[in-house]
């Protein structure tokens, strides 16, 4: 790899945190040894479809073990593996292998499906995958067996359960053996950017930064090694995962419980049974939980704190948390490139209720700027960057992108639209990016509109969010047909973009066929009226 696949701080700035104690040259294989060597016996990982109870010591010998695996079929130092696993024990088990070896885990989601996963591999050069054989009714076995032969990289791919033609995880364990460790400013894994262009970016995290973020998460969240943490959303995901989520959960020496499901049904006896103290939802399941959580015969009262993030919580909706759960809300507004802002468990319930938090740290940079980067008056509403100790500098293998994701002075560009309240709380008015955030699942709407246009039958294709009560968003397509194509359905478009291998929640919810589009003054497409008469289908016929 070269030093330019991933930007990184400046050396001012790189100093500049160290000093001020944020990155303090911790890494995770060194965070997971030390925290087995100080409390071995205690419990970190709970799996309860497969009945395991793994305790730090535990978590922490596997790691080694898996490691040396991973050293003998010579996956070394900077390698990508692409970790495509559910909420199961063994995520744990191969991160912190990988992390120890300093190899790169490439986090992919359950939902992705061919065209994701094969392009992942391949732009990563990555060596291995791993897959658990079956989650949800389908069989990884046979995503891993597509993507294998559209790479010429990828020398493994590790199944944990029935391997099938592939290598089991449980054989490739090894009697542990010494290796160089990463440094705490080498890349720890690379995470995916909700995007809004035509690929994911792929986003590159550092041990210091990444450690860093899960350390003031727990400070502002109230982990300690007495909280249960239940990771509810997909794992890999950066909320569950540092916010503060299962890594920070282990940073302090606390529980992870592993909800196989979102689904209240399944959930709330894990919550009883574990006596679980904090959860992160999106706001699609906040919803269902208040509602169930009413009516629930099960014990909740173990739970201290439930963060909601990854899309705007309605104040209607924050308002009935606290009644319906007893705990305390906390709103998290974040993103995998690095900031994160969360109310404080002391703000009082209006903040609470109407803003999306405040950064995690004192040297979180926050600019709110006009369409031509001038800064606007305080608590006007504009579009946010930030720069801070925790926020990428840059994409992976991605300079033209950066270009224009990024300032010169490297604030990124976070695509939202934001106004700063005089407490220095951050309330989300809009997105300027062209993504559509189906409740917390971010969709690149020029993703989507490429797979559309390689249909026959199409001429042309846009795609917008369009309301949804339950969602919050959904993907509404916008198709001219090809002159004199047949006749075209929109269940063709839909199966069309589902066959070509992508994860269901792109696939669009609705689709209408249209003669021309709205255009703008100077003749662009409008997405803006698009979306306005979006907003106005999905009222009229809701289940289109
Ligand atoms: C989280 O991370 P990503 O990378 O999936 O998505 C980031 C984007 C933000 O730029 C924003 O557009 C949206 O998701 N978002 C919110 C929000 N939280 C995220 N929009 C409105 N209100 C909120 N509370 O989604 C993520 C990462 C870490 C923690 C929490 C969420």
């Amino acid at each position: 790899m070269s030093p330019d696949d991933a930007p990184t701080w400046p050396s001012d700035f790189a100093e500049r945190y160290r000093a001020a104690g944020w990155w303090r040259g911790e890494t995770f294989g060194s965070m997971l040894r030390e925290r087995a060597e100080a409390h071995p016996d205690r419990i970190a990982v709970v799996d309860p479809v497969a009945d395991i109870r793994w305790s730090y010591a535990e978590l922490d010998r596997r790691a080694d073990r898996l490691a040396a695996g991973f050293l003998a079929r010579n996956i070394t130092k900077g390698d990508r593996v692409v970790v495509q696993l559910p909420n199961v024990a063994e995520f744990f088990e191969v991160v912190f292998a990988l992390f120890r070896i300093g190899a790169l885990p490439v986090f992919a989601l359950p939902a992705h499906r061919e065209t994701e996963i094969s392009y992942f591999c391949e732009f990563t050069e990555a060596v291995a995958y791993v897959i658990a054989a079956e989650h949800d009714g389908y069989d990884y076995r046979e995503l891993a067996a597509k993507a294998r032969a559209g790479t010429d990289t990828l020398r493994h791919v590790f199944v944990a359960g029935d391997p099938g033609a592939f290598e089991a995880l449980v054989d490739v364990a090894r009697a542990p053996v010494s290796c160089v460790p990463p440094r705490p400013d080498d890349l720890a894994f690379l995470q995916l950017s909700g995007g809004s262009t035509g690929v994911p970016k792929l986003i590159p995290r550092t041990h210091d930064d990444y450690i860093y973020s899960l350390r003031g998460s727990n400070d502002i969240c109230g982990v300690d090694e007495h909280s249960v943490y239940l990771c509810v959303l997909p794992a890999a995901h950066n909320f569950p995962l540092s916010s503060p989520g299962s890594l920070g959960t282990l940073y302090a020496g606390g529980r992870v419980v592993l909800c196989p499901q979102p689904s209240p049904e399944v959930a709330f006896p894990l919550i009883e049974r574990e006596g679980v103290t904090l959860t992160g939802l999106v706001p699609p399941l906040a919803l269902l939980w208040t509602q169930a959580a009413t009516a629930t015969g099960h014990d909740l009262s173990s739970l201290d704190v439930l963060l909601v993030g990854g899309a705007k919580f309605s104040e209607e909706a924050a308002r009935r948390v606290g009644p319906a759960f007893g705990c305390t809300l906390q709103q998290v507004f974040g993103m995998a490139e690095g900031l994160v802002n969360y109310t404080r468990l002391d703000d009082p319930d209006e903040v609470i209720v109407t803003t999306q938090g405040r950064p995690i740290s004192p040297d979180d940079e926050i600019l709110v700027v006009d369409d031509e980067d001038r800064v606007v008056a305080p608590g006007a509403t504009g579009h946010l960057l930030t720069r801070g100790p925790y926020t990428i500098r840059g994409y992976w293998r991605a300079p033209e992108h950066n270009a224009r994701s990024f300032t010169e002075d490297g604030f990124y560009r976070t695509g939202d639209v934001v106004r700063v309240a005089p407490s220095g709380h951050i309330v989300v008015e809009g997105r300027a990016k062209d993504q559509i955030n189906r409740g917390g699942e971010k969709v690149a709407a020029e993703e989507v509109e490429n797979h559309i246009l390689a249909h026959p039958s199409v001429h042309d294709a846009n795609v917008v969010a369009e309301p949804d009560p339950y969602l919050g968003e959904r993907v509404c397509a916008y198709v001219i047909p090809r002159p004199g194509a047949g006749p075209l359905k929109p269940v063709d478009i839909k199966r069309f973009v589902r066959e070509r291998g992508l994860a269901a929640y792109k696939v669009p919810d609705r689709v209408e066929f249209v003669d021309v589009f709205p255009q703008t003054g100077v003749g662009k497409i409008s997405k803006k009226d698009l979306r306005t008469a979006a907003a106005r289908s999905a009222a009229v016929s809701p289940n289109a």
